[in-house]
């Protein structure tokens, strides 16, 4: 046996090292399957301890790794497409008490959001942070991408969340700063650093969390519109009519809610396919059906062509789906080229049509799906018929340099990845990619965590 492997199996026990790949397939292949590789073992760590003593012992050997945790990432970051050491802190699950006095509560980063809201909501508080990923994603996996979700409109994305943090460093150094005091200037940030580091900088084993009111009076509606104009006019006016109340804000098209119906077996909303849709949910203390009824119909009734209000579970739950489900359709129809991105306010409309246009010069034929969180600017462009590394290529190139010419982001909330590595120049100056080199020789010397995720290439930017 490879003594390194032997001195792994000592620290977790054999059980949790894993190299049959029978056993490591799952940890190998991202969620799209568009990244696949082979580990040299997937590592399971219990404990931070165990996680320390991981680290110390890899990068004794000089060994890549690659955290993981519950590999739902869609910019192929959590995989090992260079024969790295998976470690996967899917057992760090537990979660504390929650600390009522202080909205918080200290989860293991293998905890998912789900399960963390749950712990919420036996003392009446609730996670800020939800995506369709629940049940899967991880919180140390959502603070290293720094997602976004469905809710990021109201309560801010994962960074904001992050009150605490304990983590371990490439060397096997644990810092660890949990205490989620409300004011705290002791020097530089470091969980706001490792938010968004994407498995780079350190491995995340703990988190102080904040939480947020439990609402548990809750309506959603689903509008149509006959063009995006429509759509974004209409939210700038469910803003301003539902400013304490609104929750999310997102859209979706035509061709995704097909896609949906297909997937699914579902009849389109109101009958047939309209060219654009806002679902919008509002959230209080006391029941706002009748605020949102009043919204929609006195405020953007006269630009929907449709619309439906539901405040029961089910009833709610079946407009989501339209909604929730585009990630598993389009997953469904292929493998997709998958980019995220923000645009300027101003620019969301005009670019709904140009990125179409962009895609179909780059790659004639390839099917693009336009949705996402509109209250934030955050479009999801998934492209379909671009298995084809010229096509997948071209397209993201198209795409990205159109976001950035508009003034926008390449990543909103997925990341960077081995995705969009590329094209970080779009949106960053070399300066600033100097700074963030720096900071990674400061954290990881030997470069052994995730070293071909989020950086461009030496000398590529
Ligand atoms: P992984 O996929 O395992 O890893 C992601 C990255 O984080 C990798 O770079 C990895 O190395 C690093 N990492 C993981 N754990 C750790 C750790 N403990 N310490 C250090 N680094 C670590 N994202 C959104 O932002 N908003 C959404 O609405 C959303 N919806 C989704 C819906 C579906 C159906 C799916 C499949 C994905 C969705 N995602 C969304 C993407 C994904 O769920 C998020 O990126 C999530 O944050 C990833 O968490 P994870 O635990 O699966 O991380
Ligand atoms: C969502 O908002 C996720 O549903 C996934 O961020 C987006 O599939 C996608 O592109
Ligand atoms: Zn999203």
């Amino acid at each position: 046996m490879d003594p390194l492997l032997a001195t792994l199996a000592e620290i977790v026990g054999p059980a949790h090292v894993l190299t049959d790949p029978a056993m490591t397939a799952s940890f190998e292949t991202d969620w799209t399957r568009r990244f696949t590789g082979r580990a040299a073992a997937v590592v399971r760590p219990g404990s931070t301890d165990e996680v320390a003593a991981v680290m110390a012992a890899l990068s004794g050997a000089g060994r890549p790794v690659v955290p993981q945790g519950g590999n739902t990432g869609l910019v192929g970051g959590s995989v090992p497409l260079h024969g790295e050491v998976v470690v996967s802190l899917r057992r760090l699950a537990a979660i504390d008490e929650v600390d009522v006095a202080a909205g918080q509560v200290t989860a293991g980063a293998g905890a998912t959001p789900a399960a963390v809201d749950s712990a919420a909501a036996r003392v009446g508080l609730a996670f800020g942070v939800d995506l369709a990923a629940r049940d899967s994603a991880t919180v140390g996996g959502m603070v290293a991408t720094n997602a976004g979700g469905l809710r990021m409109f109201r309560y801010g994305g994962m960074r904001a969340q992050t009150a605490g943090i304990e983590a371990v460093l490439a060397g096997g150094r644990v810092i660890s700063h949990l205490v989620g005091l409300a004011k705290d200037n002791t020097g530089y940030d470091l969980a706001g650093l490792l938010a968004g580091s994407e498995g780079t900088l350190a491995v995340i084993t703990r988190l102080r969390l904040r939480l947020v009111p439990r609402l548990e009076h809750r309506t959603t509606g689903l509008l149509a519109f006959a063009d995006a104009d429509a759509a974004l006019d209409a939210l700038v006016t469910l803003r301003r009519l539902l400013p304490g109340t609104l929750e999310a804000v997102e859209l979706f098209l035509a061709d995704g809610v097909a896609l949906v119906c297909d997937h699914l077996g579902l009849a389109p909303p109101f009958g047939r396919l309209d060219p654009v849709y806002l679902l919008v949910e509002v959230a209080g203390a006391s029941d706002p059906t009748e605020e949102l009824a009043e919204a929609v119909i006195g405020g953007v009734g006269d630009r929907a062509l449709d619309g439906a209000v539901e405040s029961e579970p089910a009833g709610r739950a079946r407009l989501w789906r339209y909604r929730e489900a585009h990630t598993e359709a389009i997953n469904a129809a292929g493998v997709p080229v998958k980019l995220d991105v923000t645009l300027p306010f101003g620019e969301l409309a005009g670019f709904l049509t140009a990125v179409s246009a962009a895609v179909g010069r780059a790659a004639p034929g390839a099917r693009c799906v336009l949705f996402g969180h509109a209250g934030d600017g955050n479009v999801h462009v998934n492209v379909l018929g671009t298995e084809q590394p010229q096509r997948s290529a071209a397209v993201e190139d198209a795409v990205l340099r159109l976001v950035a010419g508009l003034g926008g982001s390449i990543s909103a909330e997925h990341g960077i990845g081995v995705a969009k590595r590329p094209w970080l120049h779009l949106n960053r100056t070399p300066a600033e990619i100097d700074v963030f080199r720096a900071i990674k020789r400061a954290l990881d010397p030997s470069g052994i965590l995730n070293p071909h995720v989020l950086l461009p290439e030496a000398g590529a930017g």
